[in-house]
């Protein structure tokens, strides 16, 4: 999959980059990652990217010339991407779901926003979607580029080592995941759940479902909604509620 992430803080996004699984990837050349610097693509000495909001107001605005010219030279030496993704306060939720669809396009290309925002030409005339990541306040558009280009990467074959694990991952299966515990068996006074040191394994997975499904129950009871559950979980799931009634 080719990526190609336009921003004012190249150093910033290559630096996050450059570590973990998506940096691996990237070694291995299963990704083809490229960082642009939206400075490089301004045609005045000062390499202005920036301007002052038309009617007034506060702060600046990422001006559209250099982003449309930095997205041309994208698609000439890279080729017509898939998708153009600006990131953006206003932007559509990002979900799992969207990391899923964007993880099956063979080119991308993600717009970071700074300042007050982004030309709305940008978003008509170049972006093919806009997204943001959550509703809190970020400083610009990098962390939310580098949120989204790591979830889609994470998805694509071949970049994750374990693919049963990206399967079994909270999000995809719609439930949160069980709590894990490793070595000491006792720690600062705290123990592990003696069922995971009995080595019954049909007991384990019982225990495991029961306490993902409590917590899910607990802490985001909106994700049972669309959950696909079988007859078993139904019934975990009607003793747990009953418990918390109580
Ligand atoms: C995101 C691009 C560019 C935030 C989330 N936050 C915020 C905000 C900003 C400027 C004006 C108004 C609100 C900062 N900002 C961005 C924020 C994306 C930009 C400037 C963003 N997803 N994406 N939650």
């Amino acid at each position: 999959m080719k990526i190609d992430i336009v921003t004012i803080f190249p150093g910033m996004v290559r630096a996050a980059l450059a570590d973990g699984v998506v940096g691996r990837a990237i070694g291995a050349g299963r990704l083809d990652v490229r960082v642009h610097d939206l400075r490089d693509h301004s045609t005045d000495r000062h390499r202005t990217v920036d301007d002052v909001p038309f009617g007034g107001g506060p702060g600046m605005v990422l001006k559209p010339e250099p982003l449309f010219a930095a997205v041309d030279a994208i698609r000439s030496e890279r080729g017509a991407p898939g998708a153009v993704i600006l990131t953006s306060p206003d932007g559509e939720r990002f979900s799992h779901a969207a990391a899923a669809r964007l993880s099956t396009v063979d080119h991308i290309v993600v717009l970071c926003g700074r300042y007050e925002g982004v030309d709305e030409r940008v978003r008509i005339g170049l972006a093919t979607e806009t997204l943001s990541i959550g509703d809190y306040v970020v400083s610009g558009g990098e962390l939310p580029a580098l949120v989204i280009v790591d979830a889609v990467a994470r998805l694509v074959p071949g970049v994750v080592g374990d693919e049963e694990s990206v399967a079994r991952d909270t999000f995809a299966r719609g439930l949160l995941d069980y709590p894990q515990y490793t070595r000491p068996a006792e720690f600062r006074g705290m123990g592990v759940p003696p069922v995971l040191l009995s080595g019954h394994h049909a007991e384990i997975e019982k225990w495991r479902r029961r306490e993902a499904l409590g917590r899910t129950l607990e802490r985001r009871p909106d994700l049972l909604e669309g959950a696909s559950l079988d007859a078993e979980d139904q019934k975990l799931l009607q003793a747990l509620n009953k418990e918390i009634e109580r």
